[in-house]
């Protein structure tokens, strides 16, 4: 064999292991920001989440998803072995971002409602029962006034794709999840 062909065939073969639908290789996962805003989670790039940003419907006592009400474009793709960071991204009031937790009692531009529930607590991230790990397992929790903090977490690396992630935002006795603070990531395949 000549020289030459010799030498191609042996960079060949390392090209020819790298899957062909493109797949990262182990370790590369990319991360994954979502925020924590109007009352619900979505993908960071998003310029603020929105109603439709609900990913199921919570039962009311428990933040469990009830069973079918998986809303399709809420679901946020993440590879399996990934880091997710939840990111607190209610402000204070203003004309472009009126809605926002933050916005109730006691926040830095607070309007008193006299209804302790509508006093803004904060945020957290509960993962739901109903998913993967079988067990309701608190990730964290970020009080009023959190905007810009984070919690982090590594999605199982040994998850088969296409398994979703029921979360939930549990404050208030629930009433975060009640109103629609529900998410939910899918494995990528
Ligand atoms: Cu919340």
């Amino acid at each position: 064999m000549p020289r030459g062909v010799r030498w191609a065939a042996l960079v060949l073969v390392p090209a020819l292991a790298v899957p062909l639908g493109g797949a990262p290789p182990v370790g590369a996962s990319e991360a994954v920001t979502i925020q924590m805003h109007n009352f619900r989670y979505c993908p960071a790039a998003q310029a603020g989440c929105f109603v439709e940003d609900q990913a199921y419907a919570a039962v009311p006592t428990t933040g469990e998803p009830v069973a079918s009400t998986y809303n399709p474009v809420a679901l946020i793709d993440v590879e399996a072995g990934a880091q997710v960071v939840f990111r607190y991204e209610d402000g204070p009031a203003g004309l472009a971002d009126p809605l926002t937790c933050d916005s109730f009692a006691g926040g830095p531009v607070g309007i008193d409602l006299g209804i302790s529930q509508l006093r803004c607590p904060g945020h957290s991230v509960v993962l739901a029962a109903a998913g993967p790990g079988g067990v309701r397992q608190s990730l964290g929790f970020l009080p009023q006034g959190g905007r810009g903090q984070t919690i982090a977490w590594n999605v199982p690396a040994d998850l088969a794709p296409g398994t979703v992630i029921p979360f939930f935002c549990d404050v208030g006795d629930g009433v975060h999840h009640r109103v629609g603070m529900t998410g939910a990531l899918r494995v990528a395949s």
